[in-house]
C-alpha cells in the first residue's frame, strides 16, 4: 500500500476514505514543524496539506513523493518550479468554496463599513448608556462603488452580489475578463490606481505571487478615500500591513476587513491595537459543507494522482498537468 501524510487534523470521514486507498500517518496534532514537516514526508508517495510549504527542500527528502493535494484554491505553498523540476504532481481546489468565500468577503466589507465589531467591543465593554446621532457613524454599502482587485471565480461571485445593493462594480485584474462576463456583472476595468481612487469598497480576491507582494502598501493606500474600506480575502503578503495599520490609525481610510495576514497565525500588533479594523483568523471559506467540499475535493485528487480509485491517473484539480504520466525524477 502507497504510503501519504495528512498534515493537519481533518475530517475523520475523509481520513476513512483515505485509508481505504492507503497507508495514512494522519497528523492530529499542532500545525507540523517545517524539520518536522519535512521528516513525516520523508518515506511517503503523497500528501494532503493544507498551506504547509513544500519546496526543493521537502521533495529531495522524499524520494518516494509523487503528489501533494493541498486543501485551499491558493497554492502559493507550493514551489511549483520545484514540483516540475521533480515530476512531483500539485492539485488545488478551486470552485467549491467560490461562493462561501464571496458570502465571507461581504460579511468583512460590511463589518468594517458599518463597525460591527467595534460597536460590538463598545456594548460588550459596558460603554453603551445612551443612544447617539453620532455614535459609530460609517459608509454606506448601498449605491457605493465596490472595487474589486482579483476577478478570478472567487472574485466574479463576490462582484455578482453587488447588484442587489445597486453597487457600480469595478475591477482590476492582470488581463482583463471576456466581455460576456464584464457585461454580466456590470463591471468596468480599471487600472489599479484608477480603482484605488474611485472605489468606495476594495476588496482583494487575487492570488498571491512574488510580483503582487504588497501590491497595496503605503502609496496606494494614500490613493484611496478617506471614508473607503479595504478589505482582503485573499493571501496576507498582498497587503504591507505595517503601512495599513498606519493609514488606520490616522484615518487616511475609514476601515479594514482581514481574514489573512502576512506572517500568520501572528499579526502585526499594530493591527490589534486599532479599533477600525475587524480581523478574523482565515476562515473565509469555512462553512461545514465548503470545507467538506474542499477536504473531499483534496482526497479525491490525491486518490487520482496516486493512481488508484475511480478517477486513478485523472485527477480532477492539477496544478501542474505537464507532470502527469511522468516518472518521478
Ligand atoms: C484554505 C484558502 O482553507 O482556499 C484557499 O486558498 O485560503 C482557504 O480556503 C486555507 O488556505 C487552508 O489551506
Amino acid at each position: 500500500m502507497q504510503k501519504i501524510l495528512v498534515a493537519r487534523p481533518m475530517f475523520p470521514d475523509v481520513i476513512e476514505r483515505l485509508k481505504q486507498y492507503f497507508d495514512v500517518d494522519a497528523n492530529e496534532g499542532d500545525v507540523l514543524s517545517a524539520d518536522e514537516f519535512t521528516r513525516r514526508l520523508a518515506d511517503k508517495d503523497g500528501a494532503l496539506t493544507a498551506g504547509d510549504m513544500v519546496g526543493a527542500v521537502q521533495i529531495a527528502a522524499a524520494p518516494r513523493l509523487r503528489a501533494v493535494a493541498n486543501m485551499a484554491v491558493g497554492f502559493n505553498n507550493f514551489d511549483v518550479a520545484a514540483f516540475n523540476a521533480a515530476n512531483v504532481l500539485g492539485t488545488n481546489t478551486p470552485d467549491v468554496l467560490n461562493e462561501s468565500t464571496a458570502d465571507f468577503g461581504w460579511a468583512l466589507m460590511m463589518a468594517a463599513a458599518r463597525r460591527i465589531a467595534e460597536s460590538e467591543h463598545f456594548l460588550r465593554a459596558g460603554q453603551w448608556n445612551r443612544w447617539s446621532y453620532d455614535s459609530f457613524l460609517g459608509s454606506d454599502i448601498y449605491g457605493s462603488t465596490l472595487g474589486v482587485i482579483g476577478m478570478g471565480r472567487i472574485g466574479q461571485a463576490l462582484a455578482r452580489r453587488a447588484r442587489g445593493f445597486g453597487m457600480r462594480v469595478c475591477y482590476h485584474n492582470r488581463s482583463r475578463v471576456a466581455p460576456e462576463i464584464e457585461a454580466e456583472l456590470n463591471a468596468e476595468y480599471r487600472s489599479k490606481e484608477a480603482l484605488l481612487r474611485e472605489a468606495d469598497h476594495v476588496v482583494l480576491v487575487l492570488p498571491y505571487t512574488k510580483e503582487n507582494h504588497h501590491t497595496i502598501g503605503a502609496a496606494e493606500l494614500a490613493l484611496m478615500k478617506p471614508t473607503a474600506t479595504l478589505t482582503n480575502i485573499a493571501r496576507g503578503g498582498i497587503v504591507d500591513d505595517a503601512a495599513l495599520a498606519v493609514a488606520l490609525r490616522e484615518r487616511r481610510i475609514a476601515a479594514a476587513g482581514l481574514d489573512v495576514f502576512e506572517g500568520e497565525p501572528s499579526v502585526h500588533p499594530d493591527l490589534l491595537t486599532v479599533p477600525n479594523v475587524v480581523l478574523t483568523p482565515h476562515i473565509a471559506s469555512a462553512t461545514e459543507a465548503t470545507r467538506r467540499a474542499m477536504a473531499n475535493l483534496a482526497a479525491d485528487n490525491l486518490i487520482a494522482a496516486l493512481g488508484v480509485g475511480p478517477r486513478a491517473g485523472r485527477p480532477p484539480n492539477p496544478v501542474n498537468p505537464d507532470v502527469l504520466g511522468k516518472a518521478r525524477a
